[in-house]
């Protein structure tokens, strides 16, 4: 252990630590902005750039960074003299100085770092307000917007992007004033190889990087008369919403989310869930078909089977692994199938034509935004989900209109396409995918009822997992992998024979899953909320009458009524893609 005092109160630390953990030990603030620790992981923004957390070290010259100086033995720190906070002070200064002043408009306004600061530090005045200011023009991808006039150069997002996610889709360039984080040669974000995963979203302390919102569309089609709107909510909206409302986190808001979408106007309120339901009907349908075919010998056939639900894993592995594209599940995503039975069997039952009909998903992700304008996921130009909106726009728009959340009642959704199982609703969480797939293929394998539908072997928030589960006279080797970067591993060892062969492998791109998602409330790196998401969508689980996707009888129902069998010639082309390099 290393033994220091800081503000001469005395703390011991593992070797390894740096002044700040140490400070932290002692509740003692030490302000930070580009400092980043995804507790739980291994991952630290090493860039030290902002200088905003220097400290007084007994004994040296220069002031020092907390985040970056390691704790030595007998160093006596000092955090708030004159000194430091005339330092302090300085570095607001000149961050303030080139920093627009439009924090009204801003979509991180009431979450954003630089303006906690500037609150705690009570500028009055700016000694530099009247230097150069930058002026770039606003990057709008599908997914995400950046505005790198609101950059501070503290390279959050380029860590986690090539780092945590290991996409590299963002570095700095340039020098000096024009210094600013971009994809390559400046190319637009939406040209780059970014997954919109939006992790760099999730950990932008400033506006620089926001999600592309398309909150007003929602509302202008649900105020257009002509128009009929259906929502459908993810799975992993349900446990974080209540984030924006004042509720712990972990608690789990279904009940009143639903009666918040009736409440503003939504015509019809639906789940994702239903479709994660449909999503195993056919995804473990496919694994089986080729498992069998691959036990009776066919060597044509492909495994292990990859899920291909999560839309920021999809781009990547189109980006960096294109001869594995014959790997994934062709199952469309539970959002996508959701539109495309939303706009054939619902709308027919209806009997309104298709462009009648709006399709919202509300989603814990920004790459849904981007997986839903996809062009295949269309009909003569006409999307499947019109508009996808993050848990984060939601609570906007819930609190623009005037709604007492907290005191809602609870309320169910609407049926057919609101009715689901328990193994649907822990898609939301890493390892989830997988274990409702293989409550069906298990029970369909073997042909008897599984006596306990919980694989617990299959769950945590380790970033690469194995698990071997035994089915009739077989035993599945599966994997799973959350955070791109840990998809990335895992991979490379499957590809160069490094791991004994799996079956099948869940990636979700983003940590701990969907509801670590870049469109959730903003947890600031505290991986420990994401955790305890993680929980209350298991403890929804285990509330619920039916935990099994294939005995969904709103989904038995429409395969009866409308899609025939899964795999069929209709499931086929209404619930199956195709990916490009
Ligand atoms: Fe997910 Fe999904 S579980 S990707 O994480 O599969 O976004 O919550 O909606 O589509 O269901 C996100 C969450 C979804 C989809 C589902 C899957
Ligand atoms: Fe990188 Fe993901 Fe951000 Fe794209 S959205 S730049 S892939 S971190």
């Amino acid at each position: 252990m290393i033994d220091l005092t800081i503000d001469g109160r005395p703390v011991s630390v593992p070797e390894g630590s740096t002044i700040l953990d140490a400070a932290k030990k002692l509740d003692i603030n030490i302000p930070t902005l580009c400092h980043l620790d995804l507790e739980g992981t291994p991952m630290v923004n090493k860039a030290a750039s902002c200088r905003i957390c220097v400290v007084e070290v007994e004994g040296r010259r220069n002031l020092a960074p907390s985040c970056a100086t390691p704790a030595t033995n007998g160093m006596v720190i000092k955090t708030n003299t004159i000194r430091v906070l005339n330092a302090r002070k300085t570095v607001m200064e000149l961050l303030l100085s080139d920093h627009p002043k439009d924090c009204l408009v801003c979509a991180k306004s009431g979450n954003c770092e630089l303006q906690d600061l500037a609150e705690k530090f009570g500028l009055r005045e700016n000694r530099f307000e009247h230097g150069a200011q930058s002026t770039y023009v606003k990057d709008v991808s599908p997914a995400i917007e950046r505005d790198m006039n609101k950059c501070i150069m503290c390279r959050r997002c380029e860590t986690m992007c090539n780092e945590v996610q290991t996409v590299g889709a963002l570095s700095g360039i340039n020098r000096g004033f024009d210094a600013v984080v971009s994809p390559a040669f400046e190319m637009p974000l939406d040209e780059s190889v970014c997954t919109f995963c939006g992790q760099c979203v999730a950990v932008c302390p400033t506006g620089a990087l926001v999600e592309r919102d398309y909150t007003w569309k929602v509302i202008e089609a649900l105020a257009d008369p002509d128009k009929v709107v259906v929502v459908q909510t993810a799975p992993a909206v349900r446990a974080a919403l209540g984030e924006e409302f004042g509720y712990e986190p972990g608690t789990l808001v279904t009940g009143k989310m639903a009666a918040a979408l009736r409440t503003l106007g939504f015509d019809h309120v639906f789940d994702t869930d239903f479709a994660a339901d449909l999503t195993i009907m056919e995804e473990a349908s496919e694994f089986l078909d080729r498992l069998t075919r691959h036990l009776e010998g066919d060597t044509s056939v492909k495994l292990p089977i990859l899920t291909s639900c999560c839309p920021a894993w999809v781009k990547f592995f189109e980006h960096q692994y294109p001869d594995l594209m014959d790997v994934p599940s062709t199952a469309k995503s539970p959002q996508q199938m959701f539109g495309a039975i939303a706009k054939s069997f619902y709308a027919e039952k209806l009997g309104i034509p298709r462009d009648k009909m709006v399709v919202v998903s509300i989603m814990p992700c920004l790459a849904k935004k981007y997986e839903c304008a996809r062009e295949e996921f269309s009909v003569d130009g006409n999307p499947d989900v019109d508009l996808s909106i993050t848990t984060r726009e939601l609570a906007h728009m819930i609190k623009q209109a005037n709604i007492d959340f907290r005191n809602l009642p609870d309320e169910d959704f609407d049926d057919p396409m609101g009715a689901s199982t328990g193994a649907a609703v822990i898609f939301g969480t890493t390892g989830g995918v997988i274990e409702a797939a293989v409550r069906s293929a298990a029970e369909w394998a073997t042909g008897q009822e599984l006596d306990k539908v919980d694989f617990e072997s299959l769950r945590g928030l380790d970033g690469c997992r194995e698990a071997k589960i035994p089915v009739g006279d077989l035993v599945l080797h599966i994997g799973i992998a959350h955070g791109l970067g840990n998809a990335r591993r895992l991979l490379d060892a499957v590809r160069n024979n490094e791991v004994e062969p799996f079956h099948a492998i869940e990636i979700m791109a983003c940590p701990g899953g969907c509801v670590g998602g870049g469109g959730q409330p903003y947890h600031h790196g505290h991986m420990e909320i994401v955790a305890k998401r993680a929980q209350a969508l298991y403890r929804e689980d285990e509330g619920k009458p039916i935990r099994k996707s294939h005995e969904n009888p709103s989904i038995k129902a429409l395969y009866e009524e409308y899609l025939g069998k899964p795999l069929g010639e209709k499931a086929h082309h209404l619930l199956h893609t195709h990916y490009f390099k």
